[in-house]
């Protein structure tokens, strides 16, 4: 990695199979990073497992997400593409970084409390120091930046907490991250509820369009989702399963809500839900067309997985070391 570049580091958690919304939110935009920052790009299965997953499903998943950064345009010999399993640094510093942060503080992360309402039947730790993991997977690398959406800035903000007091005590250590504020991705919400965000976790298959999903398949979810009974394609906070489609529209097309409003000033919902079925399948059908071709090259995959996984861990293993030493644990005998 070129020195003079910033560093960049984020992930997606391969806890099902991802979403337009993962996608136009996260990943379309990361590939526009990957020329002007190092770019590390993680597949956060330690924290998929947070809530409980069936392993062959997990694999599967993880294997695929990879392939799909890929064939979204992530230059694996450009960003650092990997899983977070392969680099055991991040579970090490992880545990490091829980003895530096406080129950009072996790409590107060929205996050664990809306995920322990939802999967009240699996309150682990896990779910709990999940925010300590990852600041150990940003600070692991000296990141500059962290492209994060909103629910996530809470968990950053801990993240750089955690470095500052641990450099507090210990002298420079960590670089302190701080949240990259690009080109804003669209948040997306659920096709039948669009109150809810769109998530890859989601059981009702109608909410979600995945990135893999066939055409017929696209066009028939954004078809049947739901809108209410008026006719006219305005953007307005009452109008939500319409606005979400407007952002799906323009998030694709690059078009304005304004000149979405007036393209479709003479035509009903019927007709606006053709056109953005029609604009997001040809948007994800390169990407479709390349993942079916990396999934038939398993020599290729596997390669990659092996040359930045080594990247990933030397890396790694230079800010590890480095705290090891600080907090006092003895050298390693070579
Ligand atoms: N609906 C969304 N619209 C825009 N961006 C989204 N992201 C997720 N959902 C939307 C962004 O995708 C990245 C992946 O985040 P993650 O995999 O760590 O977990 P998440 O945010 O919890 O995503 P999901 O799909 O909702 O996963 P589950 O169902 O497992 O909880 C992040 O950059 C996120 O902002």
């Amino acid at each position: 990695m070129g020195d003079d570049k910033k560093t960049i580091f984020s992930g997606m958690q391969p806890s099902g199979f991802i979403t337009l919304g993962n996608y136009l939110g996260a990943l379309k935009n990361w590939t526009l990073l990957q020329d002007e920052y190092n770019c590390l790009y993680c597949i956060v299965d330690l924290h998929a497992i947070t809530v409980r997953q069936d392993p062959a499903a997990l694999r599967k998943q993880s294997r695929d997400l990879l392939m799909q950064y890929i064939a979204a345009g992530l230059d694996p010999e450009k960003n650092i593409i990997y899983y977070q399993s392969h680099v055991s640094g991040h579970a090490e510093l992880g545990w490091i970084l829980n003895c530096f942060t406080y129950m009072g503080e996790l409590s107060r992360m929205t996050q664990f409390k809306e995920k322990s309402q939802k999967h009240a039947e699996n309150i682990n730790a896990g779910l709990f120091t999940y925010p300590v993991l990852m600041a150990a997977d940003i600070l692991l690398y000296q990141t500059d930046l962290v492209p994060v959406g909103d629910d996530q800035r809470q968990h950053l903000e801990m993240a750089r907490d955690i470095a500052i007091r641990f450099n507090n005590i210990y002298g420079d250590v960590f670089k302190v991250p701080e949240a990259y504020i690009g080109k804003a991705g669209a948040r997306i919400m659920a096709l039948q509820d669009p109150e809810k965000k769109m998530s890859k976790s989601d059981e009702n298959k109608n909410n979600t369009i995945l990135l893999l999903d066939e055409p017929n398949v696209i066009m028939n979810k954004i078809k049947r989702s739901v809108t209410d009974s008026g006719n006219e394609i305005v953007y307005r906070d009452d109008k939500p399963g319409i606005k979400n489609l407007m952002n799906i529209y323009s998030a694709v097309t690059g078009k304005t809500n304004d000149a979405i409003s007036e393209e479709f000033a003479n035509s009903g919902y019927g007709d606006f839900k053709v056109a953005v079925g029609e604009a997001v399948v040809a948007e994800l059908e390169p990407l479709q067309q390349k993942f079916k071709e990396l999934s038939k090259d398993k020599k290729y995959i596997d390669q990659i997985i092996k040359d930045n996984t080594a990247k990933a861990n030397y890396l790694a293993s230079k800010t590890l070391s480095k705290v090891q030493k600080k907090v006092g644990f003895p050298p390693k005998v070579r």
